[in-house]
């Protein structure tokens, strides 16, 4: 079994701050990391959880140009809005930054200005691709064309959606002017460059020798390597971003992804302290389509700068689809959390897609009638109903208090001792993050539960062993459940009454007989046929 560190560094993948966040991203990276950050809490581990808003870049320019928008103003309100949704969905971090904040520059700086002072960043003049009709240097996702290595259309210049290449503007076939479509030209300016090549050994050693990280993306990354890094092109000739920190750079500002994940060490900072960041084991939660940058660029960089410590897990998930076909925005087939929550609670959410994604980089598909089947199968028959007939039964049969245990025949021992040692099965599967399979012993518990209840009848037999047994499996469904479904869950805690207890993982205590319950209320109901055919017609 993992052993879990006292300190532990989570972050998630930072949402540009260019547009609503969607279930999409959920998936990947957020859900896991609350859902992880909520276990470690429970574990009583000191948890630095952080995000922050991605404001730097060409993205944001664009979008902020074409609102007649300051960058600045731009981004402060999709930081209010990103927050907020976050807050929706029960995804709960300890800081949510920005990096475009006076902390982030200050510390991308003195990376950059380390990096330069140990020789890892050099100066050299490029030719680059320049609009003369709108009079401006073109980086990145101001310029689209073909993939120079897999050939795909349509391709913005930063890298490819396709084959998950990173690559140099001026390297894109047939390449135009995303704003007005015409044909930039080259012009020669100045750049400075990471030397990420010279890195590769000792990425390759790092990659090989951490056990932690998924073998699927550790092998493509190890051929990325085999084939050679190229060095990283770290300036670009834009307003927006973070000012090179060096005289004979004026005007120039860092790319993007220079600065970005730096910001997961900001905010650490902000909460906590460099020791705590060194000390602590540390998890990158990331999407499929940015392993390049955090198994390469990240680590990199770091080793250059030398005082922080390196990742120790990155784990990667695949897309989201939506019945089946890519999400997309543009052509309205997509689900944003404002549409979730104003039709179902949040945790129907948090269970749907805690259930159906893998640890791996496999694509998940959100299937509306599939999530109706599982919330009222599994959230509403099988945990919701084992635990509203228990209690009910206790508030109607016993007046609200626990009943004092009689003698223990062979099925309460057994069941006992389930009781006793689901959250270790259960905690070995979410230190492993596989929080599917962990969410599907959670159920096959609670089914054991309904059959034992079921067995025993004590409708008719007012059995006072069945009941102490199923109000404490109901208190240890409730902590398990937990990092899943926390509203659902403190709503479970009021109903046991045990609101005030500091509630653990490992040492869940006992609910003693004569302990009163409060009135128990259905915590999760059916979802009709209509709820789903509305969605449905509203997508097609
Ligand atoms: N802002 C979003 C993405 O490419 C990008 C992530 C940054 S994480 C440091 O999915
Ligand atoms: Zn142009």
């Amino acid at each position: 079994m993992l052993k879990l560190n006292d300190k532990i560094v989570i972050t998630s993948a930072l949402p540009y701050a260019n547009g609503e966040i969607h279930l999409g991203h959920i998936v990947s990276t957020y859900l896991p990391a609350d859902i992880f950050a909520r276990f470690c809490r429970l574990n009583n581990k000191d948890v630095c959880f952080v995000c922050a808003t991605d404001d730097f870049g060409t993205p944001i320019l664009i979008k902020a140009e074409q609102e007649n928008k300051k960058p600045e103003d731009y981004v402060k309100f999709w930081f209010e809005k990103d927050k907020k949704d976050f807050e929706n969905i029960g995804i709960k971090f300890d800081f949510f930054g920005q990096t475009s904040s006076k902390e982030n520059i200050q510390l991308v700086q003195h990376f950059f200005n380390e990096l330069y002072k140990n020789g890892f960043i050099y100066e050299k003049e490029i030719e680059q691709l320049y609009c003369e009709n709108c009079k401006k240097f073109l980086p990145d996702r101001y310029v689209k064309g073909r993939c120079p290595y897999c050939g795909a259309e349509d391709q913005y210049s930063d890298g490819c959606e396709k084959c998950g290449r990173v690559f140099e503007t001026k390297e894109i076939i047939d390449p135009h002017c995303a704003i007005c479509g015409s044909k930039p030209v080259l012009k020669k300016t100045n750049h400075y460059f990471f030397k990420l090549s010279e890195f590769s050994e000792q990425l390759k050693q790092w990659l090989q020798k951490n056990e932690n990280l998924q073998k699927e993306v550790k092998n493509y990354v190890l051929n990325w390597i085999k084939d050679g890094l190229k060095d990283w092109d770290i300036t670009r000739d834009i307003s927006w971003g973070i000012p090179i920190p060096l005289k004979q750079a004026k005007g120039k500002v860092l790319y993007g992804w220079f600065d970005n994940h730096l910001c997961y060490i900001t905010c650490v900072l902000k909460q906590k302290s460099k020791e705590f960041w060194n000390s602590s084991t540390i998890y990158h939660f990331i999407g499929k389509d940015i392993v390049y940058h955090h198994y390469l660029f990240l680590p990199a960089i770091r080793l250059g700068e030398k005082e922080y410590k390196l990742p120790d897990f990155i784990p990667v998930r695949g897309h989201l689809l939506l019945e089946g076909k890519k999400f997309s925005k543009s052509r309205d087939w997509y689900i944003s959390i404002n549409d979730f929550i104003s039709s179902f609670p949040s945790d129907y959410l948090r269970y749907y897609l805690g259930a159906i994604t893998q640890y791996s980089q496999k694509d998940t598909n959100f299937d509306w009638k599939e999530f109706q089947a599982k919330i009222n199968n599994e959230l509403v028959a099988n945990i919701g109903n084992f635990i509203y007939r228990t209690l009910s039964f206790i508030s109607s049969k016993f007046n609200g208090i626990v009943p004092e245990v009689k003698l223990f025949d062979e099925s309460d021992k057994k069941f006992e001792q389930k009781i006793k040692s689901i959250n270790k099965d259960v905690g070995e599967l979410i230190e492993k993050l596989e929080f599917d399979r962990a969410l599907k012993k959670i159920l096959e518990f609670s089914d054991y539960c309904n059959q034992y209840f079921q067995n025993k009848e004590p409708w008719k037999t007012k059995d006072k062993t069945c009941l102490y047994l199923c109000v404490n499996a109901v208190k240890v469904l409730s902590v398990l459940l937990y990092p899943f479904l926390p509203d659902s869950c403190e709503k479970l805690f009021n109903q046991l009454n045990i609101i005030n207890e500091k509630i653990g993982w490992n040492n869940i205590k006992e609910i003693k007989p004569g302990h009163k319950i409060n009135k128990p209320e259905i915590l999760f109901k059916k979802i009709e046929d209509h709820d789903i055919e509305s969605k449905l017609k509203k997508l097609k």
